[in-house]
């Protein structure tokens, strides 16, 4: 490799190089060998438009699928360093926030992976989601700052433009190549407004939110709890589809394609809502194109698809027309034609598109004037088509279809847990580098014991690596021989991080009366909260004052350590995935639309301790019930305990006295006294009188597994042959497979 040896003689010569140097010399190779690398082509093209995009960094992915990890790591070897010391010098692009953005990222691999044209659309957010800092056991939000050179991203000539009211934006676009796996590349376009400030964020992320051409791109999901903030929302969101669809005509114009094909050449996966005004966009350059209104509609609808990734209210968004008029009034007159035509395709008000209270929903937008509308898992589809969207179902019964979510194994097994990879290699060779599904080969190993201490000893690596890092990052010193269980993931009250609490405080008091644990558990979290989203905040303050609290009890501290990952992210994820025992995924069943960190846990030989919620269910269909411990009320029952109104937190917390002792923890005199007061007891009001997401529905039966789970890993062979089940038959969440489904089903590319 030629750039590794002529950096290598010139080293030689004048000493040690830095981390830095090693990392620029990879980023320079990547880049120009990704430049050499032919584009995917086709004469039908995919366009994924997401308001997030969470890449991770991109040194390995990239060296990976370029074909010259091995190399690159024998290089940075000889240099004296380990890849990983390599990689921590990338700055992590903060330009997403859960499932849903890493969703996009994982697919942008695949596609082009799969020798698919398609690229991806979204924004380029300066600061991103905010980083997150703890003090005095609270988050506090700062400007995410990572751009930085060099850069994977290459400043683009464009000429297009956005007009709202009172001003017309000019946009800069930032390309970045998306190369596939040993293949061709593709592209993901951010775009950027040329008048943006990063100087007016003052005091942690605070800014003027209506100096819309200063602020548009700088954050990811800023404060919407103010009318100003809902506005801007509504600018990026405009900024965002009317870029991505003046690029996707051009390239059609480009080529020759006739508009009115659009159809043929183009189809648009709208993730989620935030990008549904693309549909309404389109429309309206059509239009400017000399097309009639009708044509226009119907050429749209051919070419438009909506994923649907959650069935929570504050995700299906609806603007208030008002609002609407105020930003995008070219729009209003397309919406208005729309409402129309789709009273005329069904009278029931629940599927309007301008609602009796004068707010548009912009999914049934999507629905309507949409080809295709699927959920991410075999439930949430289901849940879609019998309960949350029925009437919908009922008038558009074609259009509805399932996609289980998947991941890309390239970064979430080869590229974090390259020891557990190489082992795989060694016992069933590489096929399962091409095709995922080759990992059931592994069952065959079931009863070989010399392989089943391999398991084990590999996962005692990661963990001890883990341990090392967390001490680096945070100075907390962890057992790297206690059980490892994870919970990491947005935090929301639906995903019941708020549950764990309580069985810890129930642990915390079992060992303060004598009853230890046969053997420690770390207890691992990493969240970050929305900033306006109080209760999620109180949340992370009970558990980084329970942090504080055990580790300051003596009595208590050999067993029991809480270890909250600070700014949890990507890189983070990478790290403590291999390392866990034990995956939390405990959501209210019927409200996790699918999950994918617990496919990432399930991968690297994590065993899932789950509700029968999003793909929980498939991942215990596949790796067999034996192998994961599910607990928990039904979908079916949770959705009949909304539909009746008859769950009452107070009355679990009136009759059972253990639950009881629990939720008084809260606000008793440990916790006080490290605590906030306001927070704790906001907190446990919440539990008390609403608990909308029903922590106490399941609280019981949690504790009891979870006491069975910590001790069935006291019989190590037991837990490695579920370790060893669970990687092999984790291949169904390739999202190679679900990309397969995706094109088969919707996208229909050559
Ligand atoms: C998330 C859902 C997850 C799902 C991912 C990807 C958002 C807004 N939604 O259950 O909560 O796995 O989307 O589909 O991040």
């Amino acid at each position: 490799m030629e750039e590794f040896l002529k950096y290598t003689k010139q080293k030689a010569v004048k000493g040690k190089a830095s981390a830095q140097d090693i990392y620029r010399i990879l980023v320079k190779e990547c880049k120009k060998r990704m430049e050499k690398t032919p584009y995917v082509e086709g004469d039908k093209k995919l366009y994924y438009i997401s308001a997030e995009f969470l890449l991770g960094k991109m040194l390995s992915s990239n060296l990976i699928n370029l074909g010259i990890y091995d190399e690159a790591v024998a290089f940075v070897e000889k240099m004296g360093y380990t890849m990983a010391e390599i990689q921590d010098v990338e700055k992590e692009p903060s330009l997403g926030n859960g499932g849903l953005g890493r969703l996009a990222a994982c697919f942008l691999d695949s596609i082009a992976s799969l020798n698919l044209c398609g690229d991806g659309i979204g924004l380029f957010y300066h600061f991103g989601l905010f980083e997150q800092k703890f003090v005095n056991h609270k988050q506090m939000e700062l400007p995410n700052v990572w751009i930085e050179e060099p850069s994977w991203f290459t400043k683009k000539d464009t000429d297009i433009q956005v007009s709202f009211p009172h001003m017309t934006l000019k946009a800069v676009q930032y390309d970045m190549d998306v190369i596939g796996y040993h293949g061709k590349k593709n592209t993901l376009h951010l775009f950027d407004v040329e008048s943006v400030d990063e100087s007016i964020v003052k005091d942690g992320i605070s800014f003027d939110k209506t100096a819309i051409d200063k602020n548009l791109t700088l954050f990811l999901y800023p404060d919407d709890s103010d009318d100003d903030g809902r506005l801007l929302r509504i600018y990026q969101q405009y900024f965002m589809v009317s870029c991505g669809a003046q690029m996707i005509l051009a390239d059609c114009k480009k080529k020759g394609y006739p508009l009115d094909k659009l159809y043929e050449h183009v189809v648009i996966q709208i993730n989620d809502t935030h990008p549904t005004m693309v549909i309404l966009e389109l429309i309206r350059l059509l239009r400017e194109e000399g097309m009639s209104l009708k044509k226009a509609c119907a050429i749209v609808e051919k070419s438009c698809a909506y994923t649907n990734h959650t069935i929570l209210a504050e995700a299906l968004e609806t603007w208030p027309m008002a609002y609407l008029k105020t930003v995008v009034p070219q729009l209003v007159e397309i919406i208005e034609a729309l409402d129309l035509a789709a009273a005329q395709r069904s009278d029931l008000p629940s599927l309007a598109i301008i609602g009796e209270d004068e707010r548009v929903h912009m999914a049934h937008i999507d629905i309507h004037f949409g080809k295709s509308i699927n959920g991410v898992a075999k439930l949430h589809t289901e849940i879609l088509k019998e309960s949350e969207l029925h009437d919908f179902y009922n008038l558009y019964p074609e259009k509805f279809n399932n996609k289980t979510n998947g991941i890309t194994f390239r970064r979430w097994l080869y590229s974090c847990n390259p020891q557990l990879t190489h082992q795989i290699e060694k016992w069933i060779g590489k096929d399962f580098y091409e095709d995922a599904s080759k990992l059931t080969e592994l069952s065959k190993l079931k009863n070989d014991e010399e392989a089943l201490q391999t398991l084990l000893d590999i996962k005692q690596i990661k963990k001890q690596e883990w341990v090392e890092h967390i001490y680096r990052k945070q100075g907390i010193v962890i057992n790297p021989d206690s059980i490892f269980d994870t919970q990491v993931k947005r935090l929301h009250e639906y995903k019941r991080q708020q549950m764990n609490a309580l069985y810890i405080i129930y642990k915390y008091l079992k060992v303060k009366a004598g009853e230890k644990p046969v053997r420690p558990i770390t207890f691992i979290f990493g969240a970050k909260a929305a900033p306006a989203y109080t209760i999620a905040k109180d949340i992370i303050h009970v558990l980084l004052c329970l942090q504080d609290i055990i580790a300051n009890d003596e009595e208590v501290s050999p067993y029991l350590q809480i270890c909250f990952i600070e700014n949890y992210n990507v890189s983070e994820a990478e790290k403590v995935i291999p390392a866990s025992d034990i995956s939390e995924q405990i959501s209210l069943a019927s409200k996790e639309a699918s999950g994918t960190g617990n496919m990432k846990f399930m991968l690297n030989g994590a065993l899932t301790l789950g509700t029968r919620d999003g793909a929980n269910v498939e991942i215990a269909q596949l790796a067999g019930e034996e192998n994961c411990t599910m607990f928990g009320k039904s979908s079916d029952e949770v959705i009949e305990h909304y539909a009746k109104q008859d769950y009452c937190s107070k009355d679990f917390y009136e009759q059972d006295e253990l639950i009881h002792t629990l939720v008084d923890f809260l606000i008793g005199e440990e916790m006080t006294s490290i605590g906030d007061e306001t927070s704790l007891s906001r907190f446990y009001h919440e539990l008390l009188n609403k608990d909308w997401f029903m922590t106490l529905l399941d609280l019981r039966e949690y504790i009891d597994v979870k006491e069975h789970m910590l001790e069935a890993y006291e019989d190590r062979h037991a837990w490695s042959v579920k370790m060893l089940e669970n990687i092999a038959h984790s291949g169904f969440f390739s999202s190679d497979r679900t990309i397969e489904d995706y094109n088969r089903e919707i996208w229909k590319l050559s």
